[in-house]
Protein backbone atom coordinates (compact mmCIF):
# COMPACT_ATOMS: atom_id res chain seq x y z
CA UNK A 1 0.00 0.00 0.00
CA UNK A 2 2.62 2.34 0.84
CA UNK A 3 4.34 1.50 -2.32
CA UNK A 4 0.49 2.59 -4.39
CA UNK A 5 0.29 5.43 -2.48
CA UNK A 6 3.76 7.14 -3.50
CA UNK A 7 3.21 5.45 -6.86
CA UNK A 8 0.01 7.79 -6.68
CA UNK A 9 1.48 10.73 -5.57
CA UNK A 10 4.16 11.03 -8.42
CA UNK A 11 1.46 9.99 -11.27
CA UNK A 12 -0.80 13.12 -10.80
CA UNK A 13 -2.93 12.04 -7.62
CA UNK A 14 -4.11 9.26 -9.63
CA UNK A 15 -5.91 7.09 -7.38
CA UNK A 16 -6.82 9.45 -5.01
CA UNK A 17 -10.20 10.89 -4.61
CA UNK A 18 -12.31 12.83 -2.57
CA UNK A 19 -15.86 11.82 -1.93
CA UNK A 20 -18.38 14.75 -0.42
CA UNK A 21 -20.81 14.79 2.32
CA UNK A 22 -23.75 17.27 2.53
CA UNK A 23 -23.79 19.11 5.67
CA UNK A 24 -27.64 20.42 5.90
CA UNK A 25 -29.12 23.54 8.71
CA UNK A 26 -31.19 21.60 10.41
CA UNK A 27 -34.52 24.42 9.86
CA UNK A 28 -35.03 23.61 6.42
CA UNK A 29 -32.13 20.98 5.60
CA UNK A 30 -30.63 22.95 3.05
CA UNK A 31 -27.51 22.06 1.85
CA UNK A 32 -24.97 24.45 3.06
CA UNK A 33 -21.61 22.68 3.15
CA UNK A 34 -19.83 19.56 2.20
CA UNK A 35 -17.11 17.60 4.24
CA UNK A 36 -14.41 16.52 2.18
CA UNK A 37 -13.47 12.72 2.76
CA UNK A 38 -10.68 11.07 1.18
CA UNK A 39 -10.54 7.68 -0.86
CA UNK A 40 -7.70 6.03 -1.88
CA UNK A 41 -8.48 3.36 -4.79
CA UNK A 42 -5.76 0.88 -4.94
CA UNK A 43 -5.10 -1.74 -8.14
CA UNK A 44 -6.47 -4.75 -7.13
CA UNK A 45 -3.69 -6.95 -8.60
CA UNK A 46 -0.46 -4.23 -8.14
CA UNK A 47 1.87 -6.89 -9.68
CA UNK A 48 -0.20 -7.00 -12.38
CA UNK A 49 0.74 -5.41 -16.03
CA UNK A 50 -0.38 -2.06 -16.54
CA UNK A 51 -2.28 -2.43 -20.41
CA UNK A 52 -3.35 1.11 -20.53
CA UNK A 53 -7.18 -0.55 -20.54
CA UNK A 54 -8.81 0.34 -17.06
CA UNK A 55 -7.48 -1.63 -14.42
CA UNK A 56 -9.72 -3.02 -11.44
CA UNK A 57 -9.33 -1.03 -8.17
CA UNK A 58 -10.12 -1.65 -4.74
CA UNK A 59 -11.18 1.22 -2.05
CA UNK A 60 -9.47 1.38 0.84
CA UNK A 61 -10.58 3.77 3.88
CA UNK A 62 -8.81 6.74 4.90
CA UNK A 63 -8.47 5.05 8.72
CA UNK A 64 -5.97 2.87 6.50
CA UNK A 65 -4.44 4.82 4.44
CA UNK A 66 -3.61 8.07 6.43
CA UNK A 67 -1.38 6.62 9.10
CA UNK A 68 0.80 5.38 6.42
CA UNK A 69 0.68 8.66 4.26
CA UNK A 70 1.34 10.67 7.80
CA UNK A 71 4.44 8.73 8.59
CA UNK A 72 6.05 8.77 5.22
CA UNK A 73 5.55 12.63 5.09
CA UNK A 74 3.05 11.93 2.06
CA UNK A 75 0.30 13.82 3.92
CA UNK A 76 2.21 16.74 2.64
CA UNK A 77 1.37 16.67 -1.18
CA UNK A 78 -1.51 14.77 -0.79
CA UNK A 79 -2.65 17.20 2.27
CA UNK A 80 -2.20 20.06 -0.28
CA UNK A 81 -3.74 18.67 -3.19
CA UNK A 82 -7.23 17.69 -1.45
CA UNK A 83 -6.99 21.25 0.50
CA UNK A 84 -6.81 22.71 -3.77
CA UNK A 85 -9.01 20.39 -5.30
CA UNK A 86 -11.95 20.50 -2.53
CA UNK A 87 -11.57 24.39 -2.70
CA UNK A 88 -11.41 24.95 -6.64
CA UNK A 89 -14.27 22.72 -6.66
CA UNK A 90 -16.37 24.58 -3.44
CA UNK A 91 -16.04 27.52 -6.31
CA UNK A 92 -17.27 25.96 -9.14
CA UNK A 93 -20.47 24.83 -6.86
CA UNK A 94 -20.82 28.45 -6.13
CA UNK A 95 -21.95 29.10 -9.61
CA UNK A 96 -24.91 27.37 -9.14
CA UNK A 97 -25.55 27.42 -5.20
CA UNK A 98 -24.19 30.51 -4.04
CA UNK A 99 -22.84 30.26 -0.48
CA UNK A 100 -21.94 26.56 -0.53
CA UNK A 101 -18.81 26.09 1.64
CA UNK A 102 -16.64 23.16 1.72
CA UNK A 103 -14.70 21.73 4.73
CA UNK A 104 -11.36 19.68 4.59
CA UNK A 105 -9.94 17.58 7.89
CA UNK A 106 -6.87 17.89 8.73
CA UNK A 107 -5.02 15.70 11.05
CA UNK A 108 -2.87 16.46 14.05
CA UNK A 109 0.35 15.95 12.01
CA UNK A 110 -0.37 17.92 9.38
CA UNK A 111 -0.99 20.46 11.96
CA UNK A 112 2.38 19.86 13.99
CA UNK A 113 4.61 19.12 10.76
CA UNK A 114 3.36 20.63 7.95
CA UNK A 115 3.14 24.46 7.15
CA UNK A 116 -0.40 24.51 6.82
CA UNK A 117 -1.37 27.98 7.67
CA UNK A 118 0.85 28.44 3.89
CA UNK A 119 -0.92 25.89 2.22
CA UNK A 120 -4.29 27.16 3.13
CA UNK A 121 -3.08 30.79 2.47
CA UNK A 122 -2.26 29.68 -1.35
CA UNK A 123 -5.31 27.66 -1.96
CA UNK A 124 -7.22 30.60 -1.16
CA UNK A 125 -4.82 32.84 -3.64
CA UNK A 126 -5.18 30.53 -6.30
CA UNK A 127 -8.56 29.50 -6.41
CA UNK A 128 -9.91 33.26 -5.24
CA UNK A 129 -12.39 31.21 -3.05
CA UNK A 130 -13.42 33.76 -0.23
CA UNK A 131 -12.17 32.38 3.23
CA UNK A 132 -15.27 32.02 4.81
CA UNK A 133 -16.49 29.39 2.52
CA UNK A 134 -13.39 27.06 3.57
CA UNK A 135 -13.93 25.19 6.79
CA UNK A 136 -10.89 23.41 8.43
CA UNK A 137 -11.71 20.38 10.89
CA UNK A 138 -9.43 19.76 13.74
CA UNK A 139 -9.11 17.32 16.43
CA UNK A 140 -6.79 17.60 19.03
CA UNK A 141 -5.69 13.75 19.16
CA UNK A 142 -2.15 12.96 19.99
CA UNK A 143 -2.20 15.99 22.55
CA UNK A 144 -2.98 16.35 25.71
CA UNK A 145 -3.85 19.84 26.36
CA UNK A 146 -3.37 21.93 23.24
CA UNK A 147 0.43 22.69 22.65
CA UNK A 148 1.83 26.49 21.95
CA UNK A 149 2.10 25.27 18.57
CA UNK A 150 -1.44 23.75 18.05
CA UNK A 151 -2.57 27.00 19.05
CA UNK A 152 -0.24 29.04 17.21
CA UNK A 153 -1.74 27.41 13.62
CA UNK A 154 -5.12 27.57 15.05
CA UNK A 155 -5.19 31.15 15.33
CA UNK A 156 -3.86 31.22 12.70
CA UNK A 157 -6.14 29.74 10.75
CA UNK A 158 -8.74 32.29 12.45
CA UNK A 159 -6.87 35.11 11.08
CA UNK A 160 -6.63 33.63 7.37
CA UNK A 161 -10.42 33.89 7.74
CA UNK A 162 -11.49 30.50 7.36
CA UNK A 163 -13.55 28.48 9.92
CA UNK A 164 -12.38 26.45 12.41
CA UNK A 165 -14.17 23.10 13.21
CA UNK A 166 -13.71 21.06 16.44
CA UNK A 167 -14.16 17.58 15.49
CA UNK A 168 -14.90 14.65 17.06
CA UNK A 169 -16.40 16.69 19.80
CA UNK A 170 -17.61 14.55 22.95
CA UNK A 171 -14.71 11.99 22.51
CA UNK A 172 -11.64 11.66 24.36
CA UNK A 173 -9.57 14.10 23.14
CA UNK A 174 -11.45 17.21 21.97
CA UNK A 175 -13.24 18.53 25.06
CA UNK A 176 -14.01 21.59 27.13
CA UNK A 177 -10.31 22.87 27.73
CA UNK A 178 -10.51 23.43 23.72
CA UNK A 179 -13.44 25.45 23.83
CA UNK A 180 -11.67 27.74 26.00
CA UNK A 181 -8.52 28.05 24.35
CA UNK A 182 -10.00 27.71 20.91
CA UNK A 183 -12.99 29.06 20.40
CA UNK A 184 -13.94 27.14 17.29
CA UNK A 185 -16.23 28.52 14.93
CA UNK A 186 -18.12 25.43 15.57
CA UNK A 187 -18.09 21.89 17.31
CA UNK A 188 -19.01 18.89 16.14
CA UNK A 189 -20.17 16.44 17.85
CA UNK A 190 -19.13 12.35 17.57
CA UNK A 191 -21.25 10.22 15.85
CA UNK A 192 -21.09 7.79 18.78
CA UNK A 193 -21.99 10.93 21.32
CA UNK A 194 -25.53 11.19 19.22
CA UNK A 195 -26.19 7.41 18.87
CA UNK A 196 -25.96 7.34 22.56
CA UNK A 197 -28.37 10.28 23.11
CA UNK A 198 -30.77 8.51 21.04
CA UNK A 199 -31.02 5.42 23.59
CA UNK A 200 -30.30 6.83 26.80
CA UNK A 201 -32.55 9.85 28.69
CA UNK A 202 -29.54 11.25 30.27
CA UNK A 203 -27.13 11.09 27.82
CA UNK A 204 -30.33 12.53 25.64
CA UNK A 205 -29.93 15.45 28.50
CA UNK A 206 -26.03 16.23 28.24
CA UNK A 207 -26.44 16.08 24.42
CA UNK A 208 -28.88 19.14 25.31
CA UNK A 209 -27.02 21.02 27.26
CA UNK A 210 -23.91 20.69 25.23
CA UNK A 211 -26.18 22.36 22.69
CA UNK A 212 -27.16 25.15 24.61
CA UNK A 213 -23.50 25.61 26.15
CA UNK A 214 -22.34 25.90 22.42
CA UNK A 215 -25.27 28.54 21.72
CA UNK A 216 -24.29 30.68 25.05
CA UNK A 217 -20.85 30.90 23.85
CA UNK A 218 -21.42 31.70 20.07
CA UNK A 219 -20.39 28.21 18.97
CA UNK A 220 -22.10 26.63 16.08
CA UNK A 221 -22.57 22.98 16.59
CA UNK A 222 -22.90 20.25 13.61
CA UNK A 223 -24.89 16.77 14.95
CA UNK A 224 -23.30 13.62 13.20
CA UNK A 225 -23.98 10.52 11.94
CA UNK A 226 -27.85 11.16 11.47
CA UNK A 227 -29.22 7.67 10.02
CA UNK A 228 -32.94 8.01 10.12
CA UNK A 229 -35.92 9.99 10.15
CA UNK A 230 -36.81 9.15 13.68
CA UNK A 231 -33.35 10.37 14.70
CA UNK A 232 -33.48 13.22 12.36
CA UNK A 233 -36.78 14.65 14.44
CA UNK A 234 -35.38 13.76 18.07
CA UNK A 235 -32.34 15.30 17.10
CA UNK A 236 -34.11 18.55 15.66
CA UNK A 237 -35.79 19.67 18.24
CA UNK A 238 -32.31 20.20 19.93
CA UNK A 239 -31.86 23.03 17.47
CA UNK A 240 -28.32 22.54 16.21
CA UNK A 241 -27.13 24.56 13.64
CA UNK A 242 -25.95 21.86 11.54
CA UNK A 243 -27.04 18.27 10.56
CA UNK A 244 -24.79 15.89 8.80
CA UNK A 245 -25.34 12.05 7.97
CA UNK A 246 -26.18 8.92 5.77
CA UNK A 247 -29.84 9.93 6.05
CA UNK A 248 -29.17 12.98 3.69
CA UNK A 249 -26.35 10.93 2.09
CA UNK A 250 -23.34 8.85 2.03
CA UNK A 251 -19.91 10.86 1.06
CA UNK A 252 -20.37 10.34 -2.55
CA UNK A 253 -18.10 11.81 -5.48
CA UNK A 254 -17.83 15.32 -6.58
CA UNK A 255 -19.62 14.33 -9.80
CA UNK A 256 -22.47 12.40 -7.81
CA UNK A 257 -22.40 15.35 -5.70
CA UNK A 258 -22.91 17.70 -8.20
CA UNK A 259 -25.65 15.94 -9.99
CA UNK A 260 -27.44 15.44 -6.55
CA UNK A 261 -27.05 18.54 -4.73
CA UNK A 262 -26.19 21.17 -6.53
CA UNK A 263 -27.84 21.42 -10.23
CA UNK A 264 -31.67 21.90 -9.42
CA UNK A 265 -34.00 20.89 -12.15
O1 LIG B 1 -14.72 8.78 5.39
P1 LIG B 1 -14.58 7.92 6.62
O2 LIG B 1 -15.66 8.01 7.65
O3 LIG B 1 -14.29 6.47 6.29
O4 LIG B 1 -13.26 8.47 7.35
C1 LIG B 1 -12.63 7.78 8.36
C2 LIG B 1 -11.71 8.72 9.10
O5 LIG B 1 -10.70 9.26 8.22
C3 LIG B 1 -12.42 9.91 9.71
O6 LIG B 1 -11.92 10.13 11.02
C4 LIG B 1 -12.05 11.05 8.83
O7 LIG B 1 -12.01 12.27 9.53
C5 LIG B 1 -10.66 10.65 8.35
N1 LIG B 1 -10.37 11.31 7.07
C6 LIG B 1 -11.06 11.21 5.93
N2 LIG B 1 -10.51 11.98 4.97
C7 LIG B 1 -9.46 12.60 5.54
C8 LIG B 1 -8.49 13.54 5.07
O8 LIG B 1 -8.51 14.00 3.93
N3 LIG B 1 -7.51 13.93 5.95
C9 LIG B 1 -7.47 13.46 7.21
N4 LIG B 1 -6.48 13.87 7.98
N5 LIG B 1 -8.37 12.60 7.70
C10 LIG B 1 -9.35 12.16 6.88
O1 LIG C 1 -13.85 11.71 12.10
P1 LIG C 1 -14.84 12.27 11.14
O2 LIG C 1 -16.05 12.87 11.78
O3 LIG C 1 -14.23 13.18 10.11
O4 LIG C 1 -15.38 10.99 10.34
C1 LIG C 1 -16.31 11.09 9.33
C2 LIG C 1 -16.67 9.66 9.02
O5 LIG C 1 -17.99 9.35 9.45
C3 LIG C 1 -16.60 9.35 7.54
O6 LIG C 1 -15.90 8.19 7.35
C4 LIG C 1 -18.04 9.14 7.14
O7 LIG C 1 -18.12 8.16 6.13
C5 LIG C 1 -18.66 8.64 8.44
N1 LIG C 1 -20.09 8.96 8.53
C6 LIG C 1 -20.70 10.07 8.12
N2 LIG C 1 -22.05 10.02 8.37
C7 LIG C 1 -22.27 8.83 8.94
C8 LIG C 1 -23.47 8.18 9.42
O8 LIG C 1 -24.58 8.70 9.38
N3 LIG C 1 -23.31 6.95 9.95
C9 LIG C 1 -22.10 6.34 10.02
N4 LIG C 1 -22.07 5.11 10.54
N5 LIG C 1 -20.96 6.91 9.59
C10 LIG C 1 -21.04 8.14 9.05
MN1 LIG D 1 -14.71 15.23 10.10
NA1 LIG E 1 -16.40 13.79 13.60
Amino acid sequence: LRKQLLHAVNHDFRGFEIYYQPVMNTGEHRLVSAEALMRFFAPADPDGEETGTTQETVMVSPAEFIPILEESGLIIPVGRWLIRTAASVCKEWQKEHPGMRVQVNLSYVQVAKTNVLRDVHEVLKETVLQPEYLGVELTESGYLEPGAHFQKVWQGLKKLGVRVLLDDFGTGYSNFHCLGDLTPDCIKIDRSFTQKALTDAYEYNLLTQMIWMSKRLNIQVCIEGIETMEELERISELKPDFIQGYLFSRPVSSTEFTDRFIKRL
